[in-house]
């Protein structure tokens, strides 16, 4: 039987290993990996890699972020830049506003992403009250509908869980097997540092940096992962930044914890002295925990070469900086605490990682499917619908032409955001076309056709990496 569409001259990369073949694909599944295929229309991919299409499982779109602030990018503008990046599904977190249930939150985004997005898309869970209706009902009915994860977070003054209080919600997780992602970042800690440093006059935007340092994230990891421990559940810690919070996870592992690490961009090419750039410039690197110290960089690398990290994502929280609803908020030139905290990098997460790692002979291409793709599916619930070119799956792909060598420029980027911490920076390999469920979406940098992006169910994580 023919098919739809055939990929032709690729080299195809998965997690477990790389060949050269045809693509078939039929009904937007994969139907055949041979040769010689045919099909209606055939895609010339020679000279081109063919990966799974990304899975950033750390989006923040459309998110309630205080009064006054808003957030850069709605689910089109946010999941058109995640298509010309090389992405085909993104998990958004879904943060109920002031008085809003988690249910009546879930049926918020559910409505803002409907029919506008060019990705897929599926939504964790914040988790900011544990009363009983919370615990008892919505968590539990929510998890069975396929929201099968969810963040809690040890920061943020109104979203800060106490240590009983992560337990609580710990307890959910394990009676309806969820996964917990958790900010792992000591928030008395935070406030302590802050007010002795908006006494000291320390109120720029890198003094944000001095006062999240590496002890507070460090602390925080050890306490959640003994608090999954008391509890008895897998854990994911997001965003990790540094070396001593890595070491904590690997200690968990080897007491026999199951625990998940992600890692991002920003801990691998940024550092603390961004956010000190002249005037007000640092504002644009703010994020939390915030970059470190460049020696920070080789730990990181080791954690992503040697496993530690088993998520690469992009943690795209994107504000316009030229405006009062973004970075330059109300009060935000006199105090850091004022700055909202988030960075956009949809886009460019699978570049940078293609780059430095893959070019750079750091990691092989199969270690970036799995890091990039395929244990995003695994550990939320989304395998082998997505995250692996293999039959049966979604046709989900994304062609990269590793010759290409550019500049990161603002000019070229598709987000809500008006600028990209990354403005200069030097990469090889770029993703030249996306592929969703069989049709295309973004071809040489450009988003293509209307936005097809569905929402998706997810299955219980596989634990079993
Ligand atoms: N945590 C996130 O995960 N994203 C943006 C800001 C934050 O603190
Ligand atoms: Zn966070
Ligand atoms: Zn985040």
């Amino acid at each position: 039987m023919t098919h739809d569409t055939v990929i032709t001259g690729a080299r195809v990369v998965t997690a477990s290993g790389a060949t050269q073949c045809d693509i078939g694909i039929r009904s937007g599944q994969i139907a055949t990996l041979g040769s010689e295929l045919e099909g209606h229309e055939v895609i010339d991919a020679s000279g081109l890699i063919a990966l799974p299409g990304g899975i950033d499982s750390h989006v923040h779109i459309s998110q309630p972020s205080g009064p006054g602030i808003e957030m850069a990018d709605d689910f089109t503008t946010g999941t058109r830049s995640a298509a010309c990046g090389g992405n085909t599904t993104i998990l958004p977190f879904c943060l109920p506003e002031e008085g809003q249930t988690l249910r009546e939150a879930v049926t918020a985004y559910r409505a803002k992403a409907e029919g506008k997005c060019m990705t897929d898309v599926s939504f964790h869970l914040i988790v900011k009250e544990t009363d009983p209706v919370t615990l008892g009902q919505d968590l539990p009915a929510l998890i069975q509908a396929g929201y099968t994860s969810f963040k809690v977070f040890m920061t943020y003054a109104g979203l800060a869980l106490s240590d009983r209080q992560i337990l609580d919600v710990m307890a959910v997780a394990k009676e309806q097997n969820a996964m917990v992602m958790i900010h792992a970042e000591n928030e008395d800690a935070i406030e302590f540092l802050r007010d002795q440093a908006e006494r000291a006059g320390e109120t720029g935007p890198y003094h944000h940096a001095t006062t999240r340092p590496v002890p507070v994230e460090r602390e925080a990891t050890h306490r959640a992962i003994s608090l999954a421990e008391i509890a008895g559940v897998p854990l994911t810690i997001v965003h990790v930044s540094n070396g001593e919070a890595t070491e904590e996870i690997v200690r968990g592992r080897q007491r026999g914890m199951t625990v998940f690490a992600e890692t991002c961009p920003q801990y691998i090419t940024l550092t603390a002295q961004d956010l000190d750039r002249d005037g007000f410039e640092g504002a644009k690197y703010v994020c939390s925990p915030p970059p470190r110290s460049s020696d920070e960089w080789p730990k990181i690398w080791a954690g992503i070469e040697q496993g530690a990290f088993d998520l690469f994502s992009s943690d795209h929280c994107p504000f316009r900086f030229n405006d009062p609803a973004g970075k330059d908020a109300a009060g935000a030139r006199n105090t850091f605490r004022n700055i909202p905290n988030g960075i956009p990098g949809v886009e460019t997460r699978l570049p940078i990682l293609f780059s430095e790692g893959v070019m750079k002979g750091r990691i092989s291409l199969e270690r970036f499917a799995a890091i990039t793709a395929t244990n995003h599916a695994r550990l939320y619930g989304l395998f082998p619908r997505k995250g692996a070119i293999m039959v049966g799956a979604d046709a989900d792909i994304a062609l990269w032409d590793p010759c290409i060598t550019k500049l990161i420029q603002q000019a070229d980027l598709h987000h809500g955001s008006d600028y990209t911490p990354w403005e200069g920076f030097e990469v090889t390999g770029w993703p030249v076309r996306t592929i969703l469920r069989g049709e295309t979406v973004m071809k040489d940098g450009m988003p293509i056709g209307a936005p097809i992006g569905t929402h998706l169910e997810r299955e219980a994580p596989d634990v079993l990496l």
